[in-house]
């Protein structure tokens, strides 16, 4: 049995996040933070969050974020535990992997090619993309399909900005998605476990959805490796596996793309994904999720249809049978 003490803090986290506290008069969350704090040390039924490797925040700060209309008001996950609790098996199986080997992937320079069914096919640098959309923050609800859940306070564009720029047509039914493939950089593409690259896709008015962003940063800054730098999708009525990290390549389709878990386990993983507490995972439920950082004692949350944005998105799936398309 494992029992820790809290971690010890260290003064460039607290930097990072005081200043970003400050600078959005987040009041509520300090109480949130230094409860998360007394609580991290133990996960009950998985991998205690990583403690060894410290979240050093990005030096790099995003300029001139504006703030959306979409952001949820709870509190954010505190940033170690955004940081060191990830999955992204291409960095190691685990949820602490990832963190300890964020230093193998080099995120510059970053190109994201774009093709298939459009009129400007082309391609767009990381650094151009930053510069030419505007940054929003949007502090989303994120949810596993492990049954955990964060909320994190995301900095980036929303997809449709940069779809619209190469001119999807009428044949472009679906968005497919491809994580780098470079086993130099990412080893655990050295396993053949999986068929990479890690691949993800979204239906054409999925894709176009106001909620449906590229996340360039968190907490203010570009993000960790970890999660998914330079560059991962974000869907957040969807469980998280659709968010796909470090993408180089979009394509539009005609047909539905091969999507990396729906791959591997159809019975487990459907292609929709849709956060839902009626469909349970065939080996869990999917009712209630844990938070991360709440704390060993804290109660399990109730999980909300569409993770809490079915006003948004439901009219998405009106005539679906979402225990059929789950
Ligand atoms: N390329 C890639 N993208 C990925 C994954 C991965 O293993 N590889 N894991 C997915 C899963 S299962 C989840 S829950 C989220 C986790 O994102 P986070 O670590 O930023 O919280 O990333 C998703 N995107
Ligand atoms: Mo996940």
């Amino acid at each position: 049995m494992l029992i820790r003490r809290p971690d010890p803090i260290r003064p460039s986290q607290i930097t990072a996040e005081q200043h970003y506290l400050r600078r959005r008069d987040f009041i509520k969350a300090t109480a949130g933070l230094s409860a998360a704090a007394i609580g991290s040390g133990l996960l009950p039924g998985c991998e205690p969050a990583a403690t060894a490797a410290a979240p050093v925040p990005n030096p790099k700060v995003i300029p001139d974020i504006r703030k959306s209309r979409w952001s949820t008001d709870a509190a954010p996950t505190e940033y170690k535990h955004i940081t060191t609790y990830n999955n992204f098996v291409e960095l190691g199986d685990g949820k602490s992997a990832p963190a300890r080997n964020a230093d193998h992937l080099r995120t510059r320079p970053w190109t994201i090619q774009v093709s298939g069914e459009c009129e400007a096919p082309g391609e767009i640098g990381i650094e151009d993309l930053l510069t030419r959309f505007p940054q929003e923050e949007r502090i989303y609800r994120f949810r596993c399909v492990e049954a955990w859940g964060m909320v994190i306070p995301w900095v980036g564009l929303p997809l449709r900005d940069l779809l619209r720029r190469f001119k999807p047509t009428s044949k472009a039914k679906y968005v497919a998605f491809e994580t780098l493939y470079d086993p130099k950089q990412l080893p655990g593409q050295r396993s053949g476990l999986y068929d990479w690259p890690y691949r993800e896709g979204l239906r054409m008015d999925e894709a176009m959805h106001a909620l449906t962003i590229l996340a360039t940063g968190l907490y203010g800054r570009e993000l960790p490796n970890q999660n998914g730098a330079p560059i991962r999708l974000v869907v957040p009525w969807k469980y998280g596996f659709k968010s796909i990290k470090s993408i180089v390549a979009i394509r539009f389709t005609e047909h539905q793309p091969p999507a990396t878990w729906n791959m591997l386990q159809p019975d487990e993983y459907g292609f929709y994904a849709n956060v839902n507490p009626n469909v349970d995972h065939p080996r869990w439920s999917q009712k209630q999720h844990r938070v991360i950082g709440a704390g060993l004692f804290a109660a399990e949350e109730p999980t909300l249809m569409f993770n809490g944005y079915a006003d948004q998105v439901a009219h998405l799936y009106g005539d679906m049978d979402l225990r059929r398309y789950f």
